[in-house]
């Protein structure tokens, strides 16, 4: 009952394990120890024990992490990046990978498996044997903190809450026409004006450099990497209002606290714009050990098309030459001259629209790959059904459960199969999600869903999606994992795909975690962009 669904399950009618207060962690290679260190945190965290860590062979009753060469899922010995076995038995419970970062997703099957509400005795795991693997090295969800601020705090919980789908990528969207929420040194009045408010006149807020590191280095230690976005030349009102001198006539704008899009831009070509954006990527690059800068690109519809391609060209020929690897959203392939390698981000449909496709395609042609993020069935802002008060409709329908589920990366852009695909992001953008609790409703299950696609095994060529994919089962791997996230206090929405536990039957009372109240229908969104 793991999500996403393993790539390889043998269930064995052998006796189970049990986990009893003697358990230890046994570890074994480079790495063992810090993956049970946080398994020994989360088992202290879910179930209330803190198995003690022991670099020994493990004794009846433990858990062994072995990390080494040829300890991957594959049967020939080739190792994987990301994969693991994990076997269950009466003796032990034994993780074997090749990597940290394999056993650490090892050790998220693991808790999974074992029951939620774990207060009780015994704590038993059915005998299994499983082979796992990634379909794709990227898997990723982005949170926009620049419509609404969520604190470093929330964004751990948040970071806590995607640990456990094996996503290996948190994009943040720290700036827009709304807010500017990362401290830049040389560039002061960005944060201390741009980052004064949000959507709506909700609380402004920014992450300091210290912050920002600190979020960073939380997420590494959960292998998951942290890909800063800073939007231009469009979205960009924040710094535009924060320096008069980024404008035209010297003369700022105000504030912006709307959900319209594609009004603003920077001055492209203009001595005082380009120093500013040499001084921000040069800045958020040193604060970034990741291999990704995100620079936006999208939605610039105040900005000729000449001089959109100028200036995309110039930055992300920066973002490269500070040794990070750009990344834009699909628009910027019209600009062409893009550094080799860049990575486009698919935010079409399903059924590529106007140049979308093509667009796609240019990233692959200079040597790079493409994210896919169709905003059709993968936006986690979109509405579940009509009329709910939080989320957007922009996308022409509701996104349900079963819309996020039923799709496959590679059957989007004709001529863009795996081999060019990064992976798989669902973004959530927040002009009407102001809570991280209404946030945690918008995102799960739906990004249970994406990250199943991401993570789980490629339909056979021949196969329709809708044969490769099994809802129903899908469902109930998702009602055993809410039973993890109601001990967790993590929100999620009860569509009615899923026959969800009870409510309140777990740690849900405990935690106090529960549904946020409902708010007035969300504001209007100018459709005119997409
Ligand atoms: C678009 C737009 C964002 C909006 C979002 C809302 C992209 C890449 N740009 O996606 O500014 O917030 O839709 O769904």
């Amino acid at each position: 009952m793991v999500v996403p669904r393993p790539v390889r399950t043998e269930n064995s009618a052998a006796s189970p394990f049990v986990l009893t207060d003697a358990a230890r962690i046994s570890v074994a290679g480079i790495g063992a120890d810090g993956v049970a260190r946080l398994l020994s945190a989360e088992l202290a965290s879910d179930c209330g024990r803190e198995p003690a860590i022991v670099a020994e062979p493990p004794a009846y009753g433990d858990i062994a992490i072995v990390i080494a060469p040829g300890e991957g899922p594959h049967e020939d010995g080739s190792d994987s990046a990301e994969g693991y076995t994990l076997e269950v038995s009466a003796e032990a419970v034994r993780i074997g990978a090749a990597t940290t970062a394999g056993a650490f997703w090892g050790v998220q099957t693991l808790r999974q498996l074992l029951p939620a509400a774990c207060d009780g005795e015994p704590l038993s795991i059915d005998a299994v044997r499983i082979h796992d693997n990634p379909r794709y090295a990227y898997r990723g969800a982005m949170l926009d903190v620049a419509r609404h601020f969520f604190t470093p705090a929330e964004v751990k919980r948040f970071i806590d809450a995607i640990v456990l789908l094996k996503l290996n990528h948190l994009h943040l969207h720290l700036t827009d026409d709304q807010g500017w929420r990362i401290q830049i040194e040389s560039w002061p009045e960005l944060t201390r004006i741009g980052g004064s408010t949000g959507s709506d006149g909700s609380r402004g807020g920014f992450y300091t450099q210290a912050q920002f590191r600190d979020l960073v280095s939380y997420a590494a230690e959960r292998h998951i990497t942290v890909v800063p976005e800073i939007d231009m030349p469009g979205h960009t009102n924040a710094a535009l209002a924060s320096y008069p001198e980024l404008n035209p006539g010297g003369v700022a704008p105000a504030l912006y606290t709307g959900s319209e899009v594609g009004f603003s831009t920077l001055r492209t070509g203009d001595p005082v714009t380009q120093r500013f954006v040499r001084d921000v990527i040069r800045e958020v690059a040193a604060l970034t050990p990741g291999p990704y800068l995100h620079l936006g690109g999208d939605e610039c519809l105040s900005t000729t098309d000449a001089d959109f391609a100028a200036f995309v060209q110039d930055a992300f020929r920066v973002v490269a030459e500070n040794g990070k690897t750009p990344v834009g959203w699909h628009e910027v392939g019209k600009a062409g001259g893009l550094p080799a390698g860049t990575i486009g981000q698919y935010w079409d449909f399903t059924a590529p629209r106007g140049r979308a496709a093509e667009l796609a395609l240019s990233f692959v042609r200079d040597g790079g790959s493409v994210i896919m993020s169709p905003s059709d069935v993968a936006y986690l802002d979109i509405v579940y059904a009509e009329g709910d008060p939080i989320g957007q409709d922009w996308t022409g329908s509701p996104t349900t459960l079963r819309d996020s589920f039923f799709w496959d990366p590679a059957r989007i852009v004709p001529g863009l199969g795996d081999a060019h695909i990064l992976g798989v992001e669902a973004p959530l953008w927040t002009e009407t999600v102001a809570t991280i609790e209404e946030v945690e409703q918008m995102v799960f299950p739906r990004l249970a869903a994406v990250a199943e696609v991401g993570w789980s095994t490629a339909p056979a060529d021949t196969e329709p999606v809708v044969a490769a994919r099994d809802l129903a089962d899908f469902s109930d791997r998702l009602a055993s994992l809410a039973e993890h996230w109601d001990a967790a206090g993590t929100n999620y929405r009860r569509v009615p795909e899923v026959a969800w536990p009870a409510r309140w039957s777990s740690g849900a009372a405990r935690s106090g975690a529960a549904t946020p109240a409902p708010r007035e229908p969300a504001t209007e969104v100018t459709e005119a962009a997409r």
